[in-house]
């Protein structure tokens, strides 16, 4: 390799780690139902149906299996057959039924979306088998549908964890739940999305994704955290985690403190989508345990529920229209605190119940009160 590069006198150039996950979450396939046979005039014969082309939902598969379980994309259903002397209704051409992974959404290559499969066995026509032929169309059978389609991977979990690469999501996960997602101190360990279960003593469970790291600039298109933005706009809320030392990407890159890394933060979800601001949301500032971590702390917490006082501050590229508001504000320490993430599970569940009651961002006003109550308890709680 190294040899062929020098020969042809150009770099080969390795591919980045995080376009290396092997992940997928979109599958484009072709889909053909079949034809509808003709019918026969003389005995009033009826062609049969054209086989129609199911999706089904199969929570133990991946896109990745979809793939290559058909590797040529293309999928027909059977012609339905004439009608004829000894089948005077023509026998009905056979279905295909393409198993696929739950939480997709299936679009047509004009974007319309054609339906979502959420549960197992859960099942969707994507393309409709023709009639067969008979007295009202000429004895001729129609022709069955044909289009690609997109499957659209959508993880659906309740919580949704956004924050810089190295800010320790994959840490909260891990402490919060029984994943056992790899951790590591640089940029970019997650590379694909990994879902856990926080279950309480009640049997209550809740489900939490774990995403790559979002960068400056993902809504261009930058890192990888773009493309997984998708999955927040799904979930019920979102959690932020950040770090209280802040975060630089490499020695290149100019180095942002932790209440820098919240309007960055804001930036990029508002760029994206900015309904992804009304959803509730919950800050968790982490690393508590390191030293001089206290006084950054309070530096943010003077600011953090007035984020668009200090927006003049930032150049306009980076300079977010509308702020964040958070919920909950928490400083843990996910790594060494097991009180600070009891503290962060029952908040998270209280903060979620709110959701599923009543699925309106308002009332969280109400929430302020038990925030309130809650002060004393548990870690410094804003
Ligand atoms: N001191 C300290 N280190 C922590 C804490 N939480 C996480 N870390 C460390 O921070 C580094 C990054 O943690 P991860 O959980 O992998 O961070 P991440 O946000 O998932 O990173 P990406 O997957 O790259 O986006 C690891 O070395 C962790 O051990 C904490 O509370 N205190
Ligand atoms: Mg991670």
């Amino acid at each position: 390799m190294v040899y062929i590069s020098k020969i042809l006198l150009f770099p080969i150039k390795k591919q980045r780690k995080y376009l290396q996950s092997g992940f997928i979450d979109t599958l484009r396939l072709f889909v053909k139902a079949g034809s509808g046979g003709n019918g026969l005039p003389k005995f009033g014969g009826v062609g049969g149906q054209g086989g129609n082309v199911y999706l089904v939902g199969n929570e133990n598969l991946t896109l990745e299996n979809v793939r290559s379980a058909h590797k040529t994309k293309k999928i027909a259903a059977k012609h339905g057959r004439n009608s004829t002397h000894n089948f005077i209704l023509g026998v009905p051409g056979e279905n295909v039924k393409i198993e696929v992974p739950t939480g997709i959404s299936i679009l047509t290559d004009d974007g319309a979306k054609l339906g979502e499969i959420n549960k197992e066995g859960e099942e969707i026509i994507v393309a409709k088998g023709g009639q067969g032929g008979h007295s009202k169309n000429d004895y001729i059978g129609r022709i069955g549908e044909s289009h690609s389609i997109k499957l659209d991977l959508k993880l659906i979990s309740d919580i949704g964890l956004v924050g810089f690469p190295n800010a320790g999501k994959s840490t909260v996960l891990k402490a919060v739940s029984q994943a056992n997602p790899k951790i590591a101190s640089y940029p970019f360990t997650t590379i694909r999305p990994n879902v856990g279960i926080i279950s309480y003593k009640d049997l209550r469970q809740i489900s939490m994704a774990d995403l790559p790291g979002l960068i400056e600039g993902a809504h261009i298109n930058k890192g990888m955290g773009h493309k997984f933005l998708k999955h927040v706009e799904r979930t019920k809320m979102i959690l932020l985690v950040v770090d209280v030392n802040g975060f630089q990407l490499s020695p290149q890159h100019p180095f942002r403190n932790c209440f820098d890394t919240i309007i960055l933060l804001n930036k990029e979800l508002e760029m994206y989508n900015p309904d992804l601001l009304n959803k509730p949301t919950m800050i968790v500032i982490n690393k508590m345990d390191v030293e001089g971590a206290n006084e950054k702390y309070l530096e943010v917490k003077k600011k953090i529920n007035h984020l668009s006082d200090y927006f003049g501050e930032y150049p306009i590229e980076i300079r977010p229209e509308i702020p964040l508001k958070f919920q909950q504000i928490l400083a843990i320490s996910a790594q060494t605190n097991k009180e600070d993430i009891e503290v962060l599970k029952n908040k998270l569940r209280t903060l979620l119940d709110v959701c599923y009651q009543d699925n309106k961002v308002d009332e969280f006003k109400t929430l302020k009160d038990t925030i309130e109550l809650q002060k004393e308890k548990g870690p410094r709680l804003v």
